[in-house]
């Protein structure tokens, strides 16, 4: 049979992000962010009215969250630092003493136990004072965020020995600034997208180089980014389709990693053509995607120690022939999405189960592009309030059996972080979609922890480094 068994070196790990679980979300200094100012102005968004002005309240639960990470026998422990708690202003000249004060015993806590960091610096939460003056729109925000990345290296490069610059490039832009149903919600599709995934990626390769002059001679810590990669597959495998599929794939994984670390480095060249065919068509003089300048191009080409894959399921695509004639990167793309019937249902409309496509995935990256090492920096799954998750389990066993196979036939995946170590604000959907391994009682003014049995089933696979059939 082939192997169950994680290789030695393996890491294992779980993630939470500042806003979704925190709290405080004016104490002690901490400034509005965009996802504050969001969610207060627009309450209906959320499907059960929970924001994050509390959340899990980890902001004074945190040595209960360590408790949980030495229960469950993790690695590494993925959070992320929020700008406006310790930028409220979002500038350097501004410090917050007391919001790094909280990060730097939060990591104490997490090195007492010998859990390691793993620090994202930005996972979503824009202090809205930049966001006043165009957020990521704007191409200064690169040298905002690269400031901000500088002071956090500062304080924690010490201590903490892997970084992930930014969580999903493609969330923050397609959704916050081509679309209305994430914060800042500009819904300028088709052109705001576009302008901030430029100056998304270039932060974070600044950011990426400041690390690299400065920290890695002394203190040799791997510095990454989080990119969403769910795989895509044909919803029929003719020619059309399969066509449409890749440049799909050129669109929402290519575009971000084909900066990094393909040969040529720059944005996909099937992304450049089809944006500036359609812009024509629509009467635009140039293409309305962003051009990389040869610096910018250098600046980005192996900007990343690793390539974290937040991976929750597949897709299936087909052509559709409804062309628009106002710009959006839908129609740019121009497909339509689906999945098999057969796939299990999560509690969110958009993930199921289907546990090939990681291996798909990890092939298929090998085969295009040259990254050092692979990190699984999220993978999870959607219930109700209820203790007893197997969709959860199963979910969790089914990835890891394809995920060693990949492993098995070169990928080289170094470590796997579960979303979520528990319950949280899931950004529109509130606490409506649970995905913690922990349950959160929002109810309780303790915001009362229990462990799922996933957590259970977690803490033996870290334990015995295989995944076991059965509970
Ligand atoms: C991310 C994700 C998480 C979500 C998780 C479940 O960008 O990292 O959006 O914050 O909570 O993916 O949807």
């Amino acid at each position: 049979g082939r192997i169950r068994r994680f290789p030695d070196d393996f890491l294992f790990g779980v993630s939470t992000s500042a806003y979704q679980v925190e709290g405080a979300w004016d104490l002690d200094g901490k400034s509005e962010s965009v996802w504050d100012r969001f969610l207060h102005k627009n309450p209906d968004m959320i499907a059960d009215g929970r924001n994050g002005d509390i959340a899990c309240d980890s902001y004074h639960n945190y040595k209960r969250d360590v408790e949980m990470l030495r229960e469950l026998g993790v690695d590494y422990y993925r959070f992320s630092i929020s700008w406006p708690r310790i930028m409220p202003d979002g500038f350097s000249n501004n410090i917050n003493k007391k919001g790094l004060e909280y990060y730097d015993k939060f990591i104490d806590e997490l090195l007492k136990y010998n859990i390691k960091p793993m620090v994202t610096i930005y996972h979503f939460d824009l202090p809205q004072k930049l966001q006043d003056l165009g957020g990521w729109a704007n191409p200064l925000c690169v040298h905002w965020f690269e400031d901000y990345a500088k002071v956090v290296f500062k304080a924690f490069a010490h201590k903490v020995p892997y970084w992930i610059t930014i969580n999903q490039p493609n969330f923050i832009c397609v959704d916050g600034y081509g679309g209305k149903a994430n914060a800042p919600g500009i819904g300028s599709s088709g052109i705001g997208d576009y302008m901030c995934i430029k100056n998304v990626m270039l932060a974070h390769a600044k950011a990426y180089r400041f690390y690299e002059t400065e920290y890695k001679d002394k203190f040799n810590g791997s510095v990454g980014i989080s990119l969403a990669m769910n795989w895509a597959d044909p919803v029929i495998n003719n020619t059309e389709n399969y066509q449409a599929t890749e440049l799909y794939r050129d669109f929402t994984i290519g575009l971000y990693v084909n900066p990094i670390w393909s040969k040529h480095g720059d944005f996909p060249s099937t992304v450049k053509d089809r944006v500036l065919q359609r812009s024509r068509d629509q009467g635009y003089m140039q293409s309305r995607l962003p051009v990389l300048s040869p610096e910018e191009i250098k600046l980005l080409k192996g900007s990343a120690d690793f390539m974290g894959v937040n991976h929750y399921t597949t897709f299936l695509v087909k052509t559709t022939d409804k062309v628009h004639s106002i710009p959006s990167i839908e129609n740019d793309i121009g497909v339509e999405v689906s999945f098999r019937p057969e796939w299990k249902k999560s509690q969110s409309s958009w993930l199921r189960s289907a546990p090939y496509g990681i291996y798909k995935l990890c092939l298929y990256l090998n085969k295009e592009y040259d990254y050092p090492a692979m990190i699984v920096t999220e993978h999870g799954w959607s219930t109700k309030k209820v203790l007893k998750d197997g969709s959860r389990v199963r979910n969790m066993r089914e990835f890891f059996k394809a995920l060693l196979l990949a492993v098995e036939d070169g990928a080289r995946v170094k470590g796997y972080t579960a979303w979520s170590l528990m319950d949280n604000v899931e950004w529109g959907a509130g606490t409506s979609e649970r995905f913690g391994l922990y349950e959160v009682d929002f109810e309780s003014k303790e915001k009362t922890r229990t462990a799922r049995l996933s957590a259970l089933v977690y803490k033996r696979i870290i334990e015995r480094r295989f995944v076991e059939e059965g509970w």
